[in-house]
């Protein structure tokens, strides 16, 4: 851009800031033209704005707005919302360890304009859920937004443009740039999910922590646990003391097992909240309830308590449909477990309910399913619940690999919302590749393009783009007992998932993703993750 031009739009900038400011003072302010920002050289392996994974909807590059991050950046909240405040904390977290910075995070509208700044604040115009504007200029890089989730996403937009060095845990002596220009992005769906299986191998709350790290800064916005399964009863409720005692105490191929106390799960659910992700709790009934049925005789229709479970097969297990107990249960568990998360949704499982006749199942739904709405939430279930009379706000699951399913689409058409989690493309207990040792494979291998290359909006019969919440990555953990297990059945299929559920469909390019995912081999790398190095990417 010639410089007169460039002067010229300066001036006007300034102009519109000084009139949109007020004029009292108190604003923060772009830098003047008596301290003009130096122009910053970009580092080598500085991304580029448009390499950020998923893709952004637009960008604008502009190489005379490149902005450094110095020992006196400050970053400013000007909005109200509590969760811009936890998202320029977040921020700020992410970014102190490998810059060494101090990054003072401040709620005030004040601030020296001679300093770098990042400014979280209100955008202007009302943006799409979880929209964000990101503005990269000398001296100032501005993150608005109209909610929480759209600060969060901004931030993790903003992170991914620092080079992969930033993810470091250790400080690093450098140069700290962003590419100059505009990002302007919102995602396709509501629900980007990820699912963690902490029944058939459990996970202390440390480890699901640190998933959700990883998780949330691919702007996954949801994690669902499930939590109850034939092998394990992992959420302490108070009044049902041998759920824990007896349903925790084994896990696939016999090992200890565990559960989070109602006090470890609340600080899980925070701590989600404060990376921008909401638990979506799942207890599984009727079936796959083995270790609750192992806990109380009282549950089973012969009185007798089953024996402890710590194989891998499905759809032995069912609750006694017909005895009151069964709804005591189910109403002491529904409400414990809905007043700890306090998110919209509730999973109540569902599935491979081979043990309960299709009249039980039903009977069973009736009674359950206004236990979930009036304790505030929504229902979700897997796709089989589609079969019984769903309230409107209850949310379809489909996990299977046809392309039929004449009751979700029964249930779109009824006004249902549908979450996709194709097993062939979405799942990330299959194998990647058949050759791999480890992995299932009954949906086929599921590689890391496979994970990519599907369309959520075309793969079910009467399901399209409207009738779709969003989509969601479930990882089963019958295969799966270490922390690098998790890391490595997840990464990198979690960014395809992510992109899928993230960018629209014609913006979306195998070959394209390809290339801005290799660049994430090595910021994985930094932030130790043990991802798979899918020979799909030159990494
Ligand atoms: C099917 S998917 C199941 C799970 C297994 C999984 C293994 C679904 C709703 N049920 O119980 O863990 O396959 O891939």
């Amino acid at each position: 851009m010639p410089r007169l031009v460039t002067s010229i739009i300066m001036a006007l900038a300034l102009l519109l800031a000084a009139c949109t400011s007020g004029g009292n003072g108190d604003g923060p302010e772009p830098p003047t033209e008596e301290s003009p920002m130096p122009p910053v050289e970009l580092p080598e392996d500085t991304p580029a704005l448009h390499e950020i994974v998923p893709a952004p909807r637009a960008t604008t590059p502009d190489a005379d707005g490149n902005f450094e991050l110095t020992a006196d950046t400050e970053i400013l909240v000007g909005s109200e919302k509590s969760e811009a405040g936890s998202a320029a904390e977040y921020l700020a977290e992410l970014l102190r360890p490998a810059t060494g910075f101090t990054l003072p995070v401040r709620q005030e509208q004040r601030a020296n304009d001679e300093l770098p700044l990042v400014v979280l604040d209100d955008a202007a115009d009302e943006l799409p859920t979880d929209g964000y504007r990101l503005e990269v200029t000398p001296g100032r890089v501005e993150l608005s937004a109209s909610s929480g989730g759209g600060f969060f996403a901004g931030v993790q937009s903003l992170r991914q443009l620092l080079p992969a060095d930033v993810e470091r845990d250790e400080p690093v002596e450098r140069t700290w740039a962003v590419a100059g220009g505009t990002i302007v992005d919102h995602p396709r769906f509501a629900y980007r999910g990820a699912m963690l299986d902490v029944a058939r191998h459990f996970f202390e709350a440390d480890v699901v922590k640190r998933h959700i790290d990883r998780l949330a800064q691919y702007k996954i916005n949801h994690l669902h646990l499930h939590l109850t399964d034939d092998q394990g009863w992992r959420i302490e409720i108070p009044g049902w003391p041998r759920l824990t005692e007896v349903g925790a105490a084994n896990e696939v191929g016999g090992g200890p097992g565990g559960y989070y106390t109602q006090e470890e799960f609340r600080d899980i659910v925070t701590y989600a909240a404060d990376r921008g992700i909401t638990i979506v709790p799942e207890i599984d009934m009727p079936g796959h309830t083995n270790a609750a049925l192992a806990s109380y005789a009282e549950l089973n229709c012969d009185g007798n308590a089953t024996e402890p479970y710590t194989g891998t097969h499905v759809g032995f297990s069912s609750l006694c449909i017909d005895s009151d107990t069964t709804y005591e249960f189910a109403a002491d568990v529904i409400s414990e477990v809905a007043a700890l998360t306090p998110g919209e949704f509730f999973h109540i499982g569902g599935d491979e309910a081979e043990a309960t006749t299709d009249a039980e199942y039903r009977r069973f739904f009736d009674r359950v399913l206004p236990m979930i709405t009036d304790a505030g939430k929504r229902p979700v279930g897997w796709h089989e619940y589609a079969a019984v009379d769903l309230p409107e706000s209850a949310v379809v699951q489909y996990w299977r690999i046809e392309a039929d399913h004449p009751d979700t689409s029964a249930a779109a058409s009824d006004g249902n919302q549908v979450i996709m989690s194709p097993a062939d493309h979405s799942y990330l207990d299959m194998k990647y590749h058949d050759s791999d040792p480890w992995g299932n494979s009954w949906a086929g291998a599921v590689s890391t393009r496979a994970a990519y290359e599907w369309d959520p909006a075309t793969y079910l019969t009467g399901v399209g783009e409207e009738a779709i919440l969003g989509v969601e990555a479930p990882l089963w953990t019958e295969l799966v007992q270490e922390e690098s297990d998790i890391e490595r059945m997840a990464f990198p299929r979690t960014q395809a998932v992510a992109e899928v559920g993230w960018t629209p469909q014609e913006s979306r390019d195998w070959e394209d993703f390809r290339s801005r995912l290799s660049a994430h081999g090595e910021r994985m790398a930094a932030q130790g993750i043990d991802f798979h190095p899918d020979p799909e990417v030159d990494w």
